[in-house]
């Protein structure tokens, strides 16, 4: 068997659609793939007509990412678009230092063991960004996206403080839809055409065109966001995903 290609930190994920012809033991396929201690996989009946069907997974190796989709390739599930990206932390997010001077601006008079809370949940959000758990939602929506780099509105020329500024804003846009959104943002950078890919996970679809609509109207989304195609998709599991397609 070849050999594994891992991950230094987090994990890989492939995003794959397909146009489904006969899938001869692709849910089991499936199934031996994401019953791995380390690795996950969701399958989705395709909104539309665009594709029959899609799947996530997730590996700490590209190499076994390969092989799962080489192996469906070859159980009749014609490929027809796809994207590789590896989970990532953020640069953006809240440095303790960041916490501390916002603690001590409040006038908090406990401040050390209000740190001490902070950190422990950061670094449970940190662990579950860089090695999520797939929800159990209805719902998915996938799309890729990147950030301009055009005069007058590069981002990658603005500086770590600008930019740093503006994705306080778009995380305060994101938390009101706590509840109603789960969303994996994972780095595709020297990896896939775009600079990440969007990954939301819901029950209600009108909470997926809510805050896909109010970033719009963020300055993070509004100036520098470009985005590729969309894709929605019902969570099923993949027997079921296979015979509504048909097969
Ligand atoms: O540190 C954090 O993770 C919290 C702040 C945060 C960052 C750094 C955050 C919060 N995001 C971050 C990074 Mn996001 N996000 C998107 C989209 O359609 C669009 O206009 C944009 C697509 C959505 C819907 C969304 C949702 N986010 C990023 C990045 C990387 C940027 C970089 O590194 O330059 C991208 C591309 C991106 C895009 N974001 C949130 C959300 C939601 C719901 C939240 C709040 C989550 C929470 O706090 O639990």
């Amino acid at each position: 068997m070849a050999e594994a290609v891992e991950v230094s930190e987090g994990r890989g994920v492939m995003h794959l659609f397909w146009r489904v012809r006969s899938p001869e033991g692709a849910a089991e396929a499936i199934a031996r793939f994401a019953s791995a201690d380390d690795q996950q996989a969701v399958t989705f009946s395709v909104l539309g007509g665009r594709a029959d069907a899609g799947l996530m997974a997730l590996s700490p190796d590209l190499d076994a990412l390969d092989r799962l989709a080489k192996d469906l390739h070859g159980r009749g599930l014609d490929p027809v678009s796809s994207f590789i990206s590896l989970t990532e932390l953020s640069e953006y997010t809240a440095t303790e230092d960041d916490e501390r001077a916002r603690l001590v601006a409040e006038g908090d008079d406990d401040v050390d063991s209000k740190l001490a809370a902070w950190n422990a949940r950061i670094a449970g959000y940190r662990q579950n960004r860089l090695y999520p758990t797939l929800p159990d939602k209805r719902l998915i929506a996938f799309y890729p996206m990147s950030k301009t780099r055009e005069p007058g509105a590069n981002w990658y020329s603005l500086s770590f403080e600008e930019r740093k500024a503006l994705m306080l804003g778009h995380g305060r846009v994101g938390r009101k839809y706590a509840g109603r959104i789960i969303q994996l943002i994972t780095g595709a950078t020297g990896l896939d055409d775009w600079e990440w890919g969007v990954t939301l996970f819901a029950d209600d679809p009108v909470a997926i065109k809510d805050i896909v609509y109010e970033m719009r109207f963020d300055p993070v989304s509004a100036e520098y966001g470009v985005f590729g195609p969309f894709w929605t998709g019902l969570l099923l599991p993949p027997d079921e995903v296979f015979s509504r397609a048909g097969a």
